[in-house]
């Protein structure tokens, strides 16, 4: 297989110039080239196969130790101006990072196979969904490419068709992290990624194209690409609400997209569209329509059981692939809070010994097909997307951050999403548990200055008059024995019922400083062990904290400088009186 496309043969031929690989080989997508690039990585141990009769088709992969997470410290936004990535990205002038990112790619694919892999985010036949190709020298990013993207034939077909794509060069390189580089170029539509191996840094359909450069593509075409997880609610009338949420990196996306009704709520269904990116965009008729570019999901595997996502916990029981999880005795996956099974191997391979720490990496994964989901939406394949009801914004804050409120209107609501706060977790390289501004979950992920970001965001005002309502959630307030205030998983469930029931205007609200909070009682508890106190302390607010809070907002605001959008600083200095007013 070659291409009838010049453009990017011609790409091709020139990175095989530089990289000298020892073959190429044309992805065509099909399970046939899965099984034989899998078969080929359980003959080198790139993979191991885990226990057949419990865990069919899954394969286990042991990262190099130093390379388990997203390095945002080595990711790069290479615009000719440096205000256009702003200070949300590291920046390098383009043509300097091209000369050090492809002196590390020379030679760099040496005596390996250099993968060609087009493929689609979005459903193939969708107006809005954008295509590229990958080159990579993984065979690991192959197989987790095909079950995260519409990935081979059809997807050249229609590169070949449009004539553009985003060009994405990848390279495991030496994995020394002193040789590693995630490089964008949103004004070319290209990344060049070297050094990792690790999901974020390597499948560069999802993380870098679907989010960074999409994000830039998106501003100058007026839509959004969103770092959000799109689910549906089934109501016990068989009425179902479309809504996107955005939460920072590890805050149980996931999870949120595929929850469980629990008991109490047996006749309410959820189905998933997506669990971590969302492409929005404004229809003929000002509705918000979302599509999810991906058809797979790169979860975190710790904290998985059949109590906290039976449906995670069963669609990665077959047909996925396990990164850097511990290992049973009799050979199947183990990771903390599995709840069944003992380790007997930690993620480096080792025999497990707890003084070494977890037997599952923090930040491990697993790679499994949308298709292995028992709650997966069929509208996930609609060309059209979904109609979404309600945004929703969140963190991980152990105080302050209320359980959920809704915004007063949009402008309101896009401070709501600048102004997001949460602790750092394993998914990235760095401390665990700091809290940081990371304003709409985006700060890795946005390719351009925020300043503009939410000039962009807020430009959907004049556009439509039937924009979703926002909301803020938080399912991570703690006591001062630091224990869970609200029980979270499939509980969530009650929250989304107001969020829903506000959206269709069923039900009143405080209204607050921040926002509008909900009414006692109105937060459905029925057989939930939960005092009406903790409900008190979940759904009030603290003055105090809160004009502490937003004067650190504003300071955050500020820093963006004379790009900030003025309207943006007025909503902040809008709460800032009202709190001072109450
Ligand atoms: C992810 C992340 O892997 O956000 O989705 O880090
Ligand atoms: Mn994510």
């Amino acid at each position: 297989m070659t291409t009838t496309l010049d453009s990017l043969q011609q790409w091709v031929n020139e990175v095989a110039e530089l990289t000298d690989p020892a073959a190429i080989h044309w992805c065509d997508g099909s399970d046939a080239e899965y099984q034989d690039l899998v078969k080929q990585m359980l003959a080198d141990g790139t993979l191991s196969a885990l226990n057949d009769e419990n865990y069919p088709n899954c394969y286990l992969h042991l990262s190099d130790p130093n390379d388990v997470a997203r390095v945002e410290h080595l990711t790069f936004v290479c615009t000719s101006d440096e205000d256009d990535a702003g200070p949300n990205n590291n920046w390098m002038a383009p043509a300097e990072a091209h000369e050090k990112v492809d002196a590390l790619f020379e030679g760099a694919m040496q005596g390996r196979t250099m993968y060609v892999i087009p493929y689609c985010m979005g459903p193939i036949d969708s107006p809005f969904s954008r295509c590229g190709v990958e080159i990579s020298d993984s065979p690991y990013v192959v197989v987790n490419m095909k079950l995260m993207t519409r990935m081979g034939t059809a997807a050249l077909a229609r590169i070949e068709g449009e004539g553009d794509f985003v060009k994405g060069l990848h390279s495991t390189g030496d994995l020394s992290p002193d040789r590693r580089m995630i490089m964008h170029f949103p004004e070319e539509l290209s990344i060049k990624s070297i050094g990792s191996g690790y999901g974020g840094n390597a499948l560069l359909g999802k993380k870098c194209h679907a989010l960074r450069i999409a994000s830039y593509q998106a501003r100058q075409e007026g839509w959004l690409a969103e770092h959000m997880l799109i689910v549906g609610i089934e109501n016990p009338e068989g009425e179902t609400h479309y809504i996107a949420c955005a939460l920072p990196s590890a805050c149980g996306k996931t999870n949120l997209a595929m929850l469980i009704p629990p008991d109490s709520h047996a006749d309410w269904k959820i189905w998933t569209l997506g669990d971590d990116i969302a492409w929005l965009h404004l229809d003929d008729e000002g509705q918000l329509r979302a599509i999810n570019p991906e058809s797979g999901y790169f979860g975190v595997v710790p904290g998985t059981n059949s109590k906290t996502n039976k449906n995670a916990f069963d669609m990665i029981k077959h047909d996925a692939i396990y990164t850097n999880v511990g290992r049973t005795s009799n050979n199947e996956p183990w990771w903390e809070d599995k709840k069944v099974g003992e380790p007997a191997f930690d993620w480096q391979g080792r025999d497990y010994d707890a003084s070494n720490g977890p037997a599952a990496h923090p930040n491990s994964r697993f790679t499994v097909a949308a298709s292995n989901n028992p709650s997966y939406s069929s509208l996930a394949e609609a060309p059209e997307g979904v109609p979404i009801s309600a945004i929703v914004f969140g963190g991980r804050r152990k105080e302050l951050a209320p359980l959920v409120y809704q915004s007063k209107d949009w402008k309101h609501g896009v401070l709501v999403g600048a102004g997001v706060a949460s602790e750092t977790t394993a998914a990235n390289v760095g401390e665990v548990g700091v809290v940081r501004r990371d304003p709409m979950a985006m700060k890795p992920f946005c390719g351009y200055n925020f300043a503009d970001y939410w000039a962009h965001w807020l430009s959907f005002d004049e556009r439509s008059d039937k924009l979703p309502k926002i909301f803020h959630i938080n399912w991570f307030r703690q006591d001062k024995e630091g224990k869970f205030l609200w029980p979270g998983f499939g509980e969530n469930l009650r929250v989304l019922r107001w969020i829903i029931e506000r959206c269709e205007g069923r039900v009143d609200a405080i209204e607050t400083a921040i926002g509008y909070l909900p009414k006692s009682g109105d937060i459905d508890t029925t057989q939930l062990d939960i005092s009406d106190e903790t409900m008190q302390a979940l759904t009030s607010i603290d003055k105090a904290q809160w004009l502490e809070e937003m004067d650190a907002i504003g300071e955050y605001l500020d820093s963006y400088g004379d790009r900030l959008p003025a309207a943006l600083k007025a909503e902040q200095q809008k709460v800032v009186d009202q709190l001072n007013q109450a």
